[in-house]
């Protein structure tokens, strides 16, 4: 920890682009001090990083625009599902893979950002193998032939076991992966001296560790055996940490023997379909980032939903740590994405629209502010045995939510002639059910505002069946009973 700079020897940068790890190193704010990896500043960017559909080549370079317009300075290419990447990490990329690489490369390098690239070998690496190792070098060769400087290891969501082979090789999985990646690194520096290394640990988060990050024998190798140099990602209490407090990560960087880079899953939504994550960053404050070496988020699948996450973030990681500025910043320099297609030249949804798109799909733990006040004002309508409907209350109340539907059915009437497609296409099927949602709950309240006789019951009940999700999965979920928050609770 601690670690001061070392400038990267000029003559080992990559043809065509000299110097350029100087420029970064100049160009980044204060926050260097935390510094594992020599050759990086403090790590600020994007990871993409999440399974199920990647983001296309022309995404990841407007992404590079959306990162450093953010104040940040690194991209990470880590889809889980490139093939390449994980499931057949052995194989070269082809000619037409190389290229984009390249040139994101090249754009990374003209935007003055760190480009790195990860490889996760964790699904059927034998760490012992001779020919796994030499698979690897020729994925880094690859890579540092193609200009790629920075790299990402991942072993994460593997399960910590080893292979027969390994177990005679190593005393422990940790120590297997701790050699393997030393071993990396070591090669890399033998081909260029401006290379530098992240790694995800199988237990990237205390949740993992059996919450006792201490004493874990896992994380306690990592810190005696993984090279000093390699930074090491970490999610926080959990896979998506509602907070990350500063307590947890000094506990941690005592036993992994240097600040952890966090991979921020925040705003990611990979685990949950029914979900999408378009709000500020939250939970977090800002005195957490004297106690890391970096901030890396792995948002959305959908891109054109991470405008304001990735924004967020880089305002926190700048020291906003005001959520709701940091939100009204993000929601100003989104709004000309939202250019209406055959309107007046540049008309675009207005601010309030854009807020309430934002705060429908705000976080993962809440909606933002207005939508949770809205939410309280209904179950209060909603939690009266036999509510009086003559009440000024309640039907302020009632009024208030159609005014909210009213809202959410113009914002969803107005999305569908976005002229970039892809904007309303990233938060139709969500819009789609939240009108559907809130327009039942107003019917349902304009009958109950007609005041019908006691016992008699809601004649639409059939109207909304078809809207809930079915199928396979539902008819699995509902054999296990769960609680309101989705705790299973079922025994024997
Ligand atoms: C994970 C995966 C990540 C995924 C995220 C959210 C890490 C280190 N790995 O477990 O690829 O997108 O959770 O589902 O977070």
């Amino acid at each position: 920890m601690g670690t001061v700079h070392q400038l990267p020897l000029m003559s080992a940068s990559p043809p065509g682009l000299s110097g350029w790890s100087l420029d970064i190193l100049l160009d980044q704010p204060d926050r260097g001090r935390g510094g594992t990896t020599p050759v990086l500043p403090f790590l600020t960017g994007v990871i993409e990083g999440f399974y199920g559909r990647a983001w296309t080549h022309a995404q990841r370079v407007e992404m590079l625009d959306w990162i450093a317009a953010a104040g940040m300075n690194s991209f990470v290419y880590g889809p889980k599902d490139d093939i390449k990447i994980r499931a057949r990490w052995r194989e070269p990329y082809n000619a037409a893979e190389a290229a984009q690489l390249r040139e994101l490369v090249e754009e990374a390098r003209a935007r003055k950002l760190n480009f790195m690239v990860a490889i996760a070998p964790c699904l059927d690496v034998v760490y012992s193998d001779a020919s796994d190792f030499a698979a690897l070098q020729r994925r880094l060769d690859q890579l540092l032939d193609l200009g790629v400087r920075h790299f990402a290891l991942l072993f994460d969501d593997v399960p910590p076991t080893m292979m027969r082979a390994d177990e005679r090789a190593f005393p422990s999985f940790a120590a297997a992966q701790c050699h393997f990646a030393n071993a990396a690194l070591d090669h890399l520096k033998s081909r260029a001296q401006d290379v530098a290394m992240l790694f995800c640990p199988t237990e990237y988060c205390a949740a993992f560790a059996g919450r006792d990050v201490p004493a874990s024998a896992y994380l306690r190798t990592l810190g005696a055996e993984l090279d000093p140099e390699i930074g090491v990602f970490w999610t926080g209490p959990d896979i998506v940490s509602e907070a990350i407090d500063a307590e947890g990560l000094r506990e941690l960087a005592a036993v992994i023997g240097r600040k952890p880079v966090i991979w921020e899953n925040f705003h990611a939504n990979d685990y949950d379909i029914r979900r999408v994550h378009a709000g500020p960053l939250g939970g977090r404050s800002a005195e957490i980032l004297d106690l890391v070496d970096g901030f890396i988020t792995n948002p959305n699948n959908e891109f054109e939903a991470n405008y304001v996450p990735v924004r967020t973030t880089g305002l926190f990681a700048n020291g906003e740590g005001d959520e709701g500025a940091a939100f009204a910043t993000a929601l100003e320099a989104w709004q000309p994405r939202f250019r209406l297609a055959f309107a007046e030249a540049g008309e675009t949804l207005t601010r309030e629209e854009i807020r309430l798109l934002g705060e429908l799909f705000y976080q993962p733990f809440r909606c933002g502010p207005e939508v949770e006040e809205v939410l309280q004002t209904a179950r209060r309508l909603l939690g009266e045995q036999r509510p009086d409907v003559r009440d000024h209350r309640w039907q302020a109340g009632h009024d208030a939510l159609v005014e909210f539907r009213d809202r959410i059915r113009d914002l969803f009437s107005r999305m569908t002639e976005l002229e970039n497609r892809d904007l309303f296409y990233a938060f139709h099927p969500y819009l789609w059910e939240a009108r559907e949602e809130i327009t039942h709950l107003v019917t349902y309240l304009d009958w109950l505002a007609g005041d019908p006789p006691a016992g008699t019951e809601f004649p639409h009940r059939d109207r909304i069946y078809n809207f809930y999700r079915q199928g396979f999965t539902v008819a699995v979920q509902e054999l296990l009973p769960r609680d309101a928050s989705g705790r299973y609770r079922h025994g024997r």
